[in-house]
């Protein structure tokens, strides 16, 4: 009986019977299209011609000398909340750990909640369970988007800065008093305009240029997205031939800026954004490079490889529905010699932190 059952299944299979009709077929691509655009656009804000915009952050405090728009540096006064698979909070621990600011400014580690679509605390953090209701303690009514990274005073219960490129020229500058690491200046006056320059490049090409790629809602806006990525990782992999670092051998903001998106880049934008005509690690300099970065005092110890994964395959629910997190790809290659001359004690120049 169970036998026959089966035989008639395969034979009806083999016959078409059981394929949908093609009406039922374009009726649930149709829905499944309307769908992911409608949730696309919720992800990730739009221009007319399907590419993807970065919203504006809105708190641009400073920390320094006192004035109506800042606040005063201290040990102990401030806190980081971070997402650990967000690149932009990232460069924010990198930061810290080179400068040696573990004791001077402490961190909050949130995760995206899958169902509610916000960063949620590990632990409850100023009486707050997630980040909107810390936007919201902040200022009440808060509209716009609850990101991370925050950099937060405690005694003011208020958000000083909650844009990357901002917090980390304050982590770079502002508590060298506190710091372990205080003659490190990633900033330095004289490299300022080169840094700024690459910093430009490289946050529309390759910082948001792999969001483009992912969050693009048209064929032509991820090609374009696309070409300018890969253009500007060839020019990038072009100056590392001669350079030890964007801006020659000191290491600067730029690096950090861009190592964060590297360190992502093979693991999740090759693949869920799309990414691929090739790996981080086929370039010859931009690879060597990646390693060299990784292998800083400090620096590994920043990067979540579990999390990065976890919280774009299982969160970005458009990009990837099935919420299917990959077993690869294996990272370890990140601890090989960079193969361009930079020996480990060399390395370690300009602090003993450990
Ligand atoms: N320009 C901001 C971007 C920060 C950002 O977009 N963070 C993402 C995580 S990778 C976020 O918190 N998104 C939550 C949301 O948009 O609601 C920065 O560099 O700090």
């Amino acid at each position: 009986m169970i036998q026959s059952n089966i035989s008639s299944k395969t034979s009806s299979a083999k016959k078409g019977k059981s394929l949908p009709s093609g009406l039922i077929i374009r009726t649930v691509k149709f829905i499944w299209t309307t769908m992911w655009q409608i949730m696309m656009s919720n992800l990730a804000p739009l221009s007319k011609s399907g590419e993807y915009i970065r919203p504006a952050t809105q708190f641009h405090h400073i920390i320094g000398i006192v004035s109506e728009n800042s606040y005063p540096p201290a040990a102990g006064r401030y806190n980081l909340y971070v997402g650990l698979g967000c690149p932009w909070a990232h460069r924010t621990l990198v930061v810290r750990s080179l400068k040696g600011l573990e004791d001077t400014i402490s961190v909050t580690i949130v995760s995206p909640s899958r169902d509610e679509g916000i960063w949620v605390m590990s632990q409850e953090s100023e009486g707050c369970r997630t980040l909107p209701e810390l936007y919201n303690l902040a200022q009440s009514g808060y509209q716009g988007r609850c990101t991370v990274p925050v950099l937060w005073d405690k005694q003011t219960k208020k958000i000083v800065n909650n844009e990357s490129a901002e917090i980390i020229v304050i982590l770079n500058s502002q508590f060298n008093e506190f710091a372990t690491n205080p003659s490190l200046d990633l900033y330095p006056e004289e490299l300022k305009e080169q840094i700024d320059t690459w910093n430009e490049t490289i946050y529309h090409a390759v910082n948001n240029g792999v969001y483009r790629c992912g969050f693009a809602q048209t064929q032509s806006a991820y090609e374009k997205a696309c070409e300018e990525l890969f253009t500007a990782l060839d020019e990038i992999d072009t100056a590392l031939a001669t350079n030890r670092y964007l801006c020659g051998e000191q290491l600067t903001l730029a690096d950090v800026r861009l190592f964060t998106t590297l360190f992502r880049f093979d693991v999740v934008y090759y693949g869920l954004f799309k990414c691929n005509r090739r790996r981080i690690q086929d370039y010859t300099n931009l690879g060597a490079y990646l390693r060299d970065l990784y292998q800083l005092p400090g620096v590994a110890d920043t990067c979540d490889l579990e999390s990065v994964k976890r919280d774009y395959y299982g969160n970005l629910f458009p990009l990837n529905p099935g919420g299917i997190i990959p077993s690869g790809p294996d990272i370890t290659n990140l601890w090989q010699p960079d193969e361009r001359g930079h020996g480990e004690l060399e390395t370690r120049g300009w602090g003993e932190k450990e």
